[in-house]
C-alpha cells in the first residue's frame, strides 16, 4: 500500500469537536475522569468509531472498544488511547492517539485494504490520576489489576470509587469483571504526544518509545497541633505544615539525585487555612519517577525517612502511603523496531526515547506485545494549556500507525 496522507481536515475538525467537551469552568481543556465532559468524549469517540464502521461496545470498566473485522478472525492487532485530561490540561494528550487510530481504521476502509487481523480500538476509561488515588483504571480492569480494595478507596470527600462509578453509566460488579481475552492480541500500539522537549530539541519527527517511565505515588499525611500564630513560641510548636514542607523539598532533592529522574509533590493541603494559626494538619501527595527501578526504591525509601525526620524534630506526626508502585515498562521487540523501520521506510527521522509520561500502553505491556509512538509538543509542554502539536507533526505519527499496523499484520 503506498504512503496515504490520512484526511487532516477531519483530524482538525474532531480535535476541534473534542475541545469543545470540556468543563468551562476550568482553565485551559479539562475533561477530568468520572465528569459528565468525560461522558460526552467518550460519546463522541463512540459515535465517530460507529460512522467509521467499527462494531462498537462499552465494557464494564467504561473502556469503548471498536473491532473491524479482519478476514481470518480469531488474531487482533489493538491501538487505544484516551480522552480524559488533567485539570487545565490540553488538546492532545491521548486525544492524539484515539483520533489517530480512528483515522487508521478510515483508512484501511477508504483503500478496501483488509486485514488478516482483526482490528480493535480502545478509548480507554481514565488514564489520568483521579480523586481517588488510581489512574490508568480502564486499562488496569482490563488486565485484571483492580479488586474490591480499588472500589474502597475514597476522595476528600469520603466518596468511594464504588459510588462515584455509577455517575459514569459503570457498575461497579460489570467494573470488576472487565478482564479482556488478550491471548488473541498479537500487539497493542499506542500513537501519542510526546509531553516532552526531546524530539523538538533533536529535530526528529517520530519518537519510537524503549522504555516507560516507572511511577510511585506517595500520599503523607500529618498530625501536628494547632495553635495561635501569634502566641505560641516557635520551640513549642507542632507545626503540620512545616512538616509537609520539610517533604516537598526532599521530594526535589531526591529526584535531582537520578538520571531522567523526577519526583513532584503536585498536592499539598494545610489545614486549616487560616493565616494567623499554626496548622493542625497536612497532607502532600506526590509522586517519583525515573527509568529504573531500584533507584525508585531507594527514592521510596528515602523520601519516607525525610518525612519521619521533618515529622519528628517538630513533634508532629506522620502516615507515609504509596498508593502506586509501577515499576518502569521495556516495550517490546520486535514492535520497538517495526516502528522504526516504518518511521525510516517512509521517510521520516527518528529517535528512540524513554517515556517520562505513564501510559496505558504500560498497564496493557503485562499482556501482550507493545509499541508507542512519539509526535513532537511544542516547547516540550504539556499538561497545561499550552499543549499543542501541529497537525503537520500528527500526520506522520498516523502513518507510521498505519503503516505498522499493516506489516504486523503480515507477519
Ligand atoms: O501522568 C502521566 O504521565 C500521563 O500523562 N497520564
Ligand atoms: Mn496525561
Ligand atoms: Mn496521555
Ligand atoms: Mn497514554
Amino acid at each position: 500500500m503506498s504512503t496515504i496522507n490520512p484526511v487532516a481536515q477531519r483530524f482538525e475538525s474532531e480535535l476541534a469537536e473534542l475541545a469543545t467537551l470540556v468543563d468551562s469552568d476550568r482553565p485551559g481543556w479539562t475533561r477530568r475522569a468520572l465528569s459528565e465532559f468525560d461522558i460526552a468524549g467518550r460519546d463522541y469517540a463512540l459515535t465517530l468509531m460507529k460512522h467509521a464502521g467499527l462494531a462498537t461496545r462499552v465494557d464494564g470498566a467504561g473502556n469503548v472498544i471498536g473491532v473491524l473485522p479482519g478476514r481470518l478472525g480469531g488474531r487482533e492487532i489493538m491501538l487505544g488511547s484516551h480522552t480524559d485530561t488533567v485539570d487545565g490540561g490540553g488538546r492532545f494528550d491521548g486525544i492524539t492517539g484515539v483520533l489517530g487510530a480512528i483515522e487508521v481504521v478510515r483508512l484501511l476502509r477508504e483503500n478496501d485494504v483488509r486485514l488478516d487481523h482483526d482490528l480493535v480500538v480502545v478509548v480507554f476509561f481514565n488514564e489520568e490520576p483521579n480523586d481517588f488515588g488510581f489512574f490508568c483504571v480502564g486499562s488496569r480492569a482490563m488486565t485484571g489489576l483492580v479488586d474490591r480494595t480499588t472500589l474502597t478507596a475514597t476522595d476528600t470527600d469520603g466518596r468511594s470509587l464504588a459510588e462515584a462509578l455509577p455517575d459514569s453509566g459503570i457498575d461497579p460488579e460489570a467494573f470488576l469483571d472487565a478482564r479482556y481475552d488478550f491471548s488473541k492480541v498479537t500487539a497493542f500500539l499506542e500513537l501519542h504526544i510526546e509531553q516532552g522537549p526531546e524530539l523538538e530539541r533533536m529535530g526528529k519527527q517520530i519518537g519510537v518509545v524503549e522504555t516507560i517511565t516507572g511511577i510511585n505515588h506517595f500520599k503523607a499525611l500529618f498530625t501536628g497541633r494547632q495553635d495561635h500564630a501569634g502566641t505560641t513560641p516557635m520551640d513549642v510548636r507542632a507545626d503540620a505544615g512545616c512538616a509537609a514542607a520539610g517533604t516537598v523539598l526532599a521530594v526535589e532533592s531526591i529526584a535531582e539525585s537520578g538520571t531522567n529522574t523526577r519526583g513532584t509533590s503536585g498536592q499539598i493541603q494545610f489545614t486549616p487555612e487560616a493565616v494567623n494559626v499554626v496548622s493542625a494538619n497536612a497532607s502532600v501527595e506526590g509522586e517519583f519517577r525515573g527509568p529504573d527501578g531500584s533507584w525508585l526504591q531507594e527514592a521510596q525509601r528515602r523520601l519516607t525517612d525525610a518525612a519521619s525526620q521533618n515529622a519528628d524534630k517538630r513533634g508532629v506526626h506522620v502516615e507515609m502511603e504509596w498508593t502506586t508502585d509501577d515499576a518502569p515498562v521495556p516495550l517490546h521487540e520486535p514492535i520497538t523496531s517495526t516502528i522504526a523501520e516504518v518511521a525510516t521506510d517512509l521517510g521520516h527521522t527518528r529517535a528512540t526515547m524513554f517515556s517520562g509520561a505513564g501510559h496505558d500502553a504500560g498497564i496493557i505491556a503485562a499482556k501482550t506485545q507493545v509499541g508507542m509512538i512519539f509526535v513532537p509538543s511544542r516547547d516540550g509542554r504539556s499538561h497545561c494549556p499550552e499543549e499543542f502539536t501541529e497537525l503537520a507533526d500528527i500526520l506522520p505519527g498516523i502513518e507510521v500507525l498505519l503503516q505498522t499496523v499493516l506489516r504486523l499484520d503480515g507477519v
